[in-house]
């Protein structure tokens, strides 16, 4: 048996915030049976007891596995899980700080989990062919929705001949309060202005497009090289997709750090708020003739004079737009498949009881 301290200080050493919710929930499951999502496979999910264990293939509640078991249920890569005694089976899933999540690629509207239990998300993108100032308001726009604080890490400084010209493009995005550093992902002295997001209790997790540096900026603040990397196409500097799932790795400092495979195409899971990351527009739209001015074609409309004016970029004003747009058509179909989520609880509820009677 560990004392509690012990345990207090092994989770800790793996993302476990020392927070009253935190305490709460450590009292009510017993230190012991408590272990941290590492990745997850087919075959069952990898946990980790504490830093320095050796990590366990566990399998999954069988309720889990039913097809029609809500996806965002089910654990995710960071999240914190209770073990029977033997420590084979989860039984259950704790309550999560933050969760980091998409709509997924396809046909049907379903959410895809990329990260549970993060303080702070890292949007890693390459200060090559990958810089995209439309792309990065996509990510803030997802990951303000997550409960954890966004970070813009821009890599490969060390190549860059432009990087106040792309600084200049991020103005909004620093006005807006994200914390923006250029760093060179292979140089352990370039990040240690990331430390302050690392260390006992805290986790990130690196989000970005393929052979953007995640693997990279990983291994360095490592100090081994754990991930596979892979070099990028010359002329467009794309990735490979080297790295294929997601992996939580304690760090040597305390603290966890989520790798995640390159993202081709990130859409909104319908969750998000557009205008908290886009607060300059929103203070233009103040005062725009209409309340529910959609900065289309109505007279009276502020938006459109600052654009007319210069004092707005055209350009990141149909990002917002586009943005906007997808949120709500993605919301409506989640709306949708909660109503259905409803109804079929209530159908399989009844069945329970014409079968059992009262429960
Ligand atoms: N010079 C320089 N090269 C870098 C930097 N960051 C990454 N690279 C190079 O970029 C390439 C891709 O890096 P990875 O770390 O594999 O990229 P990734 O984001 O993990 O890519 P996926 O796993 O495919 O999603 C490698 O050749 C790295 O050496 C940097 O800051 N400076
Ligand atoms: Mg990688
Ligand atoms: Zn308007």
């Amino acid at each position: 048996m560990h004392a509690p301290d012990d345990v207090l200080t092994r989770l800790r050493a793996i993302g476990w915030p020392d927070d009253d919710a935190a305490r709460q929930a450590l009292a009510a499951a017993g230190g012991e049976c408590l272990a941290r999502v590492v990745a997850q496979h087919r075959s069952g999910y990898d946990v980790l007891p504490g830093p320095g264990e050796p990590v366990r293939r566990v399998q999954p509640p069988p309720a889990w596995t039913r097809p029609r078991f809500p996806p965002e249920q089910r654990a995710a890569v960071g999240d914190w899980v209770t073990l029977d005694g033997g420590g084979r089976d989860i039984v259950a899933l704790l309550p999560r700080r933050s969760v980091l999540k998409r709509a997924a690629a396809g046909e049907h509207y379903r959410q895809q989990l990329i990260a549970a239990n993060v303080d702070h998300v890292l949007v890693v993108v390459g200060l090559d062919q990958d810089f995209n100032p439309r792309r990065i308001e996509r990510y803030l726009v997802v990951v303000r929705a997550s409960g954890a604080a966004p970070v813009l890490v821009l890599t490969k400084a060390d190549q860059c001949p432009v990087l106040d010209d792309c600084l200049a493009l991020l103005e909004e995005v620093q006005a807006g309060g994200v914390p923006i550093h250029a760093v060179n992902a292979k140089d352990a002295e370039s990040l240690r202005v990331l430390h302050p997001y690392l260390g006992p209790g805290r986790t990130v997790v690196l989000v970005g497009s393929s052979g953007a540096g995640k693997s990279t900026l990983t291994n360095t603040l490592l100090g081994v090289e754990k991930m596979k990397t892979g070099t990028v196409r010359e002329h467009d500097s794309r990735g490979r997709h080297t790295t294929t799932f997601r992996l939580l790795t304690p760090l040597p400092q305390g603290g966890c750090i989520i790798d995640t495979p390159g993202m081709r195409e990130l859409k909104l899971s319908g969750d998000e708020d557009v205008t908290d990351s886009f607060e300059d527009i929103e203070a233009i739209a103040a005062g725009c003739r209409f309340r529910d001015c959609s900065h289309g074609n109505e007279p009276g409309c502020a938006v459109q004079e600052a654009i007319a004016g210069g004092r707005l970029d055209a350009e990141r004003f149909a990002s917002y737009a586009k943005l906007r747009d997808e949120r709500d058509a993605a919301a409506t179909s989640l709306a949708q498949r909660r109503a259905e989520e409803r109804v079929l609880s209530r159908a399989l509820n009844k069945r329970l009881k014409d079968k059992y009677g009262r429960r």
